[in-house]
C-alpha cells in the first residue's frame, strides 16, 4: 500500500516535470522572434529606419540591432532600443520573452498602457520605459517580478498610486518615478520588504503626506529625491540612521517644523535641499566628529531662524551655501569663512544679517558667485587669485571698490543688474588679464574712465547714468581686437560708433 502510495506520488511529480518542461520549451527562439516582430508591428513610426531595415525576418534575430540573446540557451535576454525615436504601443507579445531580463525602450514615443502581459517577465531585473507618453496606473503586478532591481518609469504620464506591491519586490535597488502625474501617498512600510533600495527618486508628481518613519529600514538608500510634490509634516529624524545617504533632496514641498539635526551627522552626504519649504527653527549643524562631506547646501526660502551656527563654515567640502530668503539674524562669525576653500557659490540674500559681506571673504579662493545684501566691501581685493566674479544680478548696493584693480589674476568681472552707485574706477582697466567686464544695469554714473586693454572681448556698460556714454570717444581709446558686437544693445553697437 505504502509503495503504492510512492509511486503515485512519483508518478504525479514525473508528469509535474513533464509538464513544467513542456511549457518552458513552448517557448523557444523562435518564438522570440514572433514576439520581436509583433513588437515592430506596433510600431507605427520608425523615423530613422531602425527596425524596418535591421530586424528582418531573414537575419538571425541574435543579430538585430538592440537585441542580446543568452550564451548558453540561445533566448533573447535584453532588448535596448533607447533613443530611436519610435512610435507605437508596447505589444503584449513581449510578454512571451521568458528569458528577457532587460528591458528598456526609454527615450521614444510609446503611448498607451504597459500591457498586462510583461508580468509574465519573471526574470526581468531592468525595466526602462522613461521618457515615452505612457499612461494609466502603474500596474500592481510589478510587486511579482520578484527580480527586478532596476525600474525607471520617470517622465511619462503615469497616474494614480503608487501600489504598495512594489516595496515587496525585495531584490530592487533603484525606483524612478519621476516626472509623472502619481497622487496618493507612500505606504507606511515603505522599507520593511525592499533591504537593498538605493535609489528612489519620486520628485514632480503630485504626492502627498509624510515621509514615513519607516524610511530608515531602507539602510542601503543612497539617493533620496522627493522634490516638487506636496509632501508634508516633519522630516523624519529617522533619515539620520541612512548611513549611506548622499544625496537628500527634498525642495519644494510643504514641510514644516525643525530640521532634524540627525542629517548633519551622516557622513556620507553630499548634497542636502531643502529649499522651498516651510521649515522652521534654528539650521542644527554643529561641531561632530562625523562632519559630513557636504557639497552642496540649499536651506534657502525657508523660515528659518537664528544665527548661521559657525560650523557651518567649518564644513571644509562645501561648494554651495544658499541660505537666502530666511529670517536668520546676527551677522556671519568673524574669522569663519577661512576654512571653505572649495566654495564657490554663497548666497545669503533676504535674511536679517547686519553689514555687508564680510571682510573674510578674502578667504574664499574658489568663490565665483557672491549674493549678499549692502555692499562689495575693499576686501575683495585682496582675493587676488579670483578669475571670474559673479557678483550679477544681486541686490548690491554702493560703489565698486577701488581695489578690484587688484584682483591681477581677474579674467571676468561681473558686476551687473545690481544698484551699485558712484563712479566706474579706472584700477578695473588696469588688469591686464581681463577679458570681459560687465557693468550694465547699475546706477553708475560720472565719466567712463580712459582704458587701453587690448585684450578685452567684451566690455557692457550700458543701462547706467554714465554723463559720457554716447559721446565717449571709443575709436581712440579702445584697441579692442574683436568686435563688440553685442556689448551696447540696445544702444549703437562699437562697431556702429568705430564706422
Ligand atoms: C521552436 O519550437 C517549434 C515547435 O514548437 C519548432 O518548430 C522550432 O523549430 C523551434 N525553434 C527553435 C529555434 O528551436
Ligand atoms: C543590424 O544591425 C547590426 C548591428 O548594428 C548589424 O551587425 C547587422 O548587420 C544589421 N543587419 C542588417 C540586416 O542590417
Ligand atoms: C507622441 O505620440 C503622440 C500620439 O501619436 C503625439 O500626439 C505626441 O505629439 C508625440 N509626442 C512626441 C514628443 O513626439
Ligand atoms: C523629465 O522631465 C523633466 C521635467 O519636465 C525634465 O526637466 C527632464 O529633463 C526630463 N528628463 C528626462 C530624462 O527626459
Ligand atoms: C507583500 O508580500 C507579503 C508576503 O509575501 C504578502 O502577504 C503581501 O500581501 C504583499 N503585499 C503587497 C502589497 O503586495
Ligand atoms: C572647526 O573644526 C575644527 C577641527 O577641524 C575644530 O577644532 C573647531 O572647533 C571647529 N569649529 C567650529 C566652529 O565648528
Ligand atoms: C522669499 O520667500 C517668499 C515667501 O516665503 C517669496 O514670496 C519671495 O518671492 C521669496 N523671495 C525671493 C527673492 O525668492
Ligand atoms: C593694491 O595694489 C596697490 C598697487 O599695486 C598696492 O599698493 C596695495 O598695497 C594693494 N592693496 C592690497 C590690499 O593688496
Ligand atoms: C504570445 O503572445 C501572445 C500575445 O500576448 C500571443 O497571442 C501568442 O500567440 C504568443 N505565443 C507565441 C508562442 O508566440
Amino acid at each position: 500500500m505504502e509503495t503504492c502510495l510512492l509511486s503515485l506520488a512519483l508518478l504525479l511529480l514525473i508528469s509535474n516535470i513533464i509538464n513544467l518542461s513542456s511549457s518552458t520549451t513552448f517557448f523557444n527562439l523562435t518564438t522570440d522572434q514572433h514576439a520581436l516582430l509583433s513588437f515592430k508591428n506596433y510600431i507605427n513610426s520608425d523615423p530613422h529606419h531602425v527596425l524596418t531595415k535591421n530586424w528582418s525576418e531573414n537575419t538571425y534575430v541574435c543579430n538585430w540591432i538592440g537585441v542580446s540573446c543568452g550564451v548558453k540557451r540561445h533566448r533573447i535576454t535584453a532588448i535596448d532600443v533607447s533613443g530611436f525615436e519610435l512610435e507605437g504601443t508596447i505589444a503584449p507579445h513581449l510578454g512571451n520573452l521568458t528569458f528577457l531580463r532587460s528591458l528598456d525602450i526609454s527615450f521614444n514615443n510609446f503611448t498607451s498602457f504597459i500591457p498586462s502581459e510583461l508580468s509574465k517577465l519573471r526574470r526581468l531585473k531592468v525595466i526602462n520605459v522613461g521618457s515615452n507618453s505612457l499612461t494609466g496606473e502603474i500596474p500592481s503586478w510589478f510587486g511579482g517580478l520578484y527580480n527586478l532591481q532596476h525600474m525607471h518609469m520617470n517622465n511619462n504620464t503615469f497616474s494614480g498610486e503608487i501600489p504598495s506591491s512594489l516595496f515587496n519586490i525585495s531584490s530592487i535597488v533603484e525606483i524612478n518615478m519621476r516626472y509623472n502625474r502619481l497622487s496618493g501617498e507612500l505606504p507606511n512600510d515603505i522599507c520593511s520588504n525592499t533591504p537593498k533600495l538605493k535609489a528612489l527618486y519620486l520628485s514632480g508628481n503630485k504626492l502627498m503626506g509624510k515621509i514615513p518613519t519607516d524610511i530608515y529600514k531602507c539602510r542601503e538608500l543612497e539617493d533620496l529625491r522627493l522634490v516638487m510634490n506636496g509632501f508634508s509634516g516633519n522630516i523624519p529624524a529617522q533619515i539620520g540612521s541612512l548611513r549611506q545617504l548622499r544625496m537628500l533632496s527634498l525642495f519644494t514641498n510643504d514641510f514644516t517644523g525643525d530640521i532634524p539635526a540627525s542629517i548633519f551627522s551622516i557622513s556620507s552626504l553630499k548634497v542636502v535641499d531643502f529649499s522651498y519649504n516651510s521649515l522652521s527653527g534654528n539650521i542644527p549643524i554643529h561641531v561632530s566628529h562625523n562632519q559630513p562631506q557636504l557639497e552642496d547646501l540649499y536651506l534657502n526660502d525657508n523660515r528659518l531662524s537664528g544665527s548661521i551656527p559657525s560650523s557651518v563654515f567649518n564644513i571644509s567640502s562645501l561648494r554651495v551655501i544658499d541660505l537666502s530668503n530666511n529670517t536668520l539674524s546676527e551677522t556671519i562669525p568673524a574669522d569663519t569663512l577661512h576654512s571653505l576653500g572649495m566654495l564657490e557659490e554663497l548666497y545669503l540674500s533676504n535674511n536679517k544679517l547686519g553689514g555687508s559681506i564680510p571682510k573674510e571673504v578674502r578667504y574664499l579662493k574658489s568663490i565665483k558667485y557672491l549674493e549678499f545684501d549692502g555692499g562689495i566691501p575693499d576686501v575683495i581685493g585682496y582675493s587676488t587669485s579670483l578669475e571670474y566674479l559673479y557678483l550679477n544680478d544681486n541686490k548690491l548696493t554702493g560703489g565698486i571698490p577701488k581695489l578690484i584693480g587688484n584682483l591681477t589674476s581677474l579674467e571676468e568681472l561681473h558686476l551687473n543688474d545690481n544698484k551699485l552707485t558712484g563712479d566706474i574706477p579706472s584700477s578695473i582697466f588696469r588688469i591686464s588679464s581681463l577679458k570681459v567686464v560687465d557693468l550694465s544695469y547699475n546706477s553708475l554714473s560720472g565719466h567712463i574712465p580712459h582704458f587701453n586693454l587690448p585684450q578685452v572681448e567684451d566690455l557692457y556698460l550700458n543701462d547706467n547714468r554714465l554723463t559720457d556714454y554716447l559721446t565717449f570717444n571709443w575709436q581712440i581709446e579702445a584697441t579692442i581686437r574683436k568686435p563688440m558686437v553685442r556689448a551696447f544693445y540696445p544702444y549703437p553697437t562699437l562697431l556702429d560708433i568705430i564706422a
